[in-house]
């Protein structure tokens, strides 16, 4: 009896018909090495921004690491759901983690969880935004808070991020809070026009037409736009011009599109927010690390030039930083033992993180911590697959560098040479390009949304557009010693157009020997080392394009993405050279207009494309040698 009591009891406490949501549930914490806290941090307008505070168990005078996103605070501090800090945070915040740090992610005004109006990268302050908040505000406001709110810390904060998460620290120094004491941007995105992601010298990605959507249709994400058909090569085709394709997506409804419609030049608009501009302007105050992938398949641009345009300043070489690691956009943050087919030597990623990263920032923020050994350049060689340190950048140029570029000539008969065309030779060779029928910039089909594809585009193999009659090829013999750059070739064509404007596109090219026999899917690989894409129409002028004279020979100057690379013994160098890249840029309609968002299914003309190689105008491209 006294055990039938007993099971009657324990089994009849809670009603069958007891709702079985509860009004709150909170997990028990008692296993977690972390706690993680939500605050609404106020800004200098009253504007209240959403924070994730994540503090290890029993913190104190731990600093602060501080990411400022428009990708959604709350996901970003959550990849697993787990009672451990290291399984919780971002892959990349490891070695903060296991260093003690509290970790801080918010979100931009307007975005998610905060309060306030988004704008897509708002501008500085300046004639852009007189006076209005923007993340340079934001951040010092948010830095301000964090100090004086959270006792567990030492009151120093390091800033980091990748892209747009970049773009917010940069913002952050260009006014920093005197606790904001080191920064890393990764990959920042700091020029939007020159070859960050909306254009490359004015050519417009307009495959991130997405994002507009995405980022801009509603406050958490938006969708991208929907397409008729798989391969982007033909919905893009079919619509027509950027404009329409936009205009088909409804994104005249959107502000920023029309911002970057009525901007297709370089004009106040864009020259306002370039921000390695304007941080060349600024007095030197935050040790600050500027990083990004060799092969970045989105910000290309703004880590380099941002560094170089500060490194002047840096008169002790002690505060400004460049690493250049052979990752895609935020591969910092993953791992980095290959990339695509490429394989290095080991994980690239962790061992910056954990060898330079960490103890760069430990030095600024942990209290007592010694001072790190840190490179003042930290770039990856991926020729002879090693880091290499350096005490400046580039190594090879121009002018006032250590070493002299040295011109390679395009020759007559598809050949590559050191010397200059003595005329003995074919003046030009040339190839017709028709926008019905665009070079794709990786092979059909081309599904946008395809992660990995867009991830690895720049590094595939060149081959796939071999035999294209629209695609020039130069190329050496097989190297006898090897060709090592260390800086960033320069582009110097002699070319003409029956057009009257028109794209060119270069591509330097590292062709691996037929067999490789470690990794026989290598034979023959053309690996593009470097590759822009240029719009004739801003040969003069960035502000102001004007059409070009048809027919005339005349010069093109523009420099590709930086190199540390060798050219190792057997393998060849190649030049590519075509008028499009296609899906991924709009195309030239080859006849000049106003405005190429506009352009109307006429305008779009075959032209006959000539690359020149006579004495008087021979083309090259001015290689960063390093004897
Ligand atoms: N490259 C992305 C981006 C940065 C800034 C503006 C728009 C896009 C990103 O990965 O965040």
């Amino acid at each position: 009896l006294v055990f039938a009591l007993c099971s009657l009891q324990s089994h009849a406490q809670t009603n069958p018909m007891t709702p079985d949501i509860p009004s709150k549930f909170t997990p028990p914490e008692t296993d977690y090495d972390y706690v993680k806290r939500v605050e609404m941090v106020p800004m200098r307008d009253g504007v209240k921004l959403y924070t994730v505070i994540v503090i290890p168990k029993g913190a104190s005078h731990a600093p602060i690491l501080l990411t400022r996103t428009p990708y959604n605070a709350a996901s970003r501090a959550a990849r697993n759901d787990s009672p451990h800090m290291l399984d919780e945070l971002p892959q990349g915040d490891d070695v903060f983690i296991k260093a003690g740090y509290i970790r801080v992610f918010q979100d931009v005004r307007g975005k998610y969880g905060s309060e306030g109006d988004y704008v897509m990268t708002p501008p500085p302050h300046g004639p852009l935004n007189p006076n209005g908040p923007n993340d340079t505000t934001d951040a010092y406001d948010t830095i301000d808070w964090l100090v004086k709110n959270l006792s567990e810390s030492n009151g120093k904060v390091g800033m980091l991020g990748s892209s747009y998460e970049g773009f917010t620290v940069v913002m952050a120094l260009i006014d920093p809070h005197p606790a904001l004491k080191v920064a890393a941007p990764e990959s920042p995105m700091i020029d939007g026009w020159m070859g960050d992601d909306w254009f490359h010298y004015g050519a417009f990605r307009q495959v991130n037409l997405d994002y507009f959507t995405e980022q801009t249709s509603v406050r958490r994400a938006g969708g991208a736009i929907p397409r008729e058909g798989y391969d982007d090569y033909t919905n893009f085709l079919r619509k027509g011009s950027a404009g329409d394709f936009a205009r088909y997506g409804g994104l005249d409804q959107l502000p920023y599109w029309h911002k970057v419609e009525e901007h297709p030049a370089y004009d106040p608009f864009w020259q306002g927010q370039a921000l390695d501009k304007i941080m060349a302007n600024l007095p030197l105050k935050v040790p600050t690390m500027w990083l990004q992938g060799l092969w970045d398949q989105e910000d290309m641009w703004g880590a380099i030039h941002a560094y170089e345009a500060v490194e002047p300043k840096d008169t002790n070489n002690d505060k400004n930083y460049l690493v250049m690691g052979p990752w895609r956009h935020s591969q910092v943050n993953y791992e980095g033992y290959t990339l695509g087919p490429l394989r290095w030597d080991g994980n690239t990623a962790l061992q910056f993180r954990r060898d330079v990263l960490l103890p760069f920032f430990n030095q600024y923020l942990l209290d007592g911590a010694p001072k790190a050994d840190t490179p003042p350049v930290f770039i990856y060689n991926t020729g002879e697959n090693h880091w290499d340190r350096f005490k400046s950048w580039p190594l090879s140029c121009d002018a006032n560098c250590p070493h002299a570029s040295q011109p390679l000539y395009l020759t007559a008969g598809g050949g590559l040479s050191f010397q200059a065309p003595d005329g003995s030779s074919a003046k030009f060779d040339e190839y017709v390009s028709d926008p019905a029928n665009p070079v794709p910039y990786r092979p059909r089909p081309v599904f946008v949304g395809d992660e990995d594809a867009w991830r690895y585009w720049l590094i595939n193999d060149q081959r796939f557009v071999d035999g294209r009659s629209d695609v020039l090829t130069y190329v050496s013999a097989p190297l006898t010693k090897s060709l090592r750059l260390s800086g960033a070739p320069e582009v110097n064509l002699y070319a003409s157009t029956s057009g009257s404007d028109s794209d060119w596109v270069v591509k330097l090219i590292d062709v691996y020997p037929d067999m490789v026999p470690s990794q026989p899917g290598m034979g023959g690989y053309e690996l593009a080392i470097s590759l822009d894409i240029f719009r004739g129409r801003y040969r003069t002028s960035f502000e102001h394009p004007a059409p070009i004279t048809p027919d005339k020979p005349l010069p093109y100057r523009f420099r590709l993405p930086t190199v540390n690379h060798v050219f190792e013994p057997g393998h060849r160098i190649m030049v590519q050279v075509q008028s499009t890249l296609f899906p991924l840029y709009d195309r030239n309609p080859q006849t000049f207009v106003q405005n190429i968002f506009d352009a109307k299914p006429t305008d779009y003309k075959k032209a006959t494309q000539r690359l020149w190689h006579s004495p008087e105008q021979a083309s090259f491209i001015n290689l960063p040698v390093v004897p």
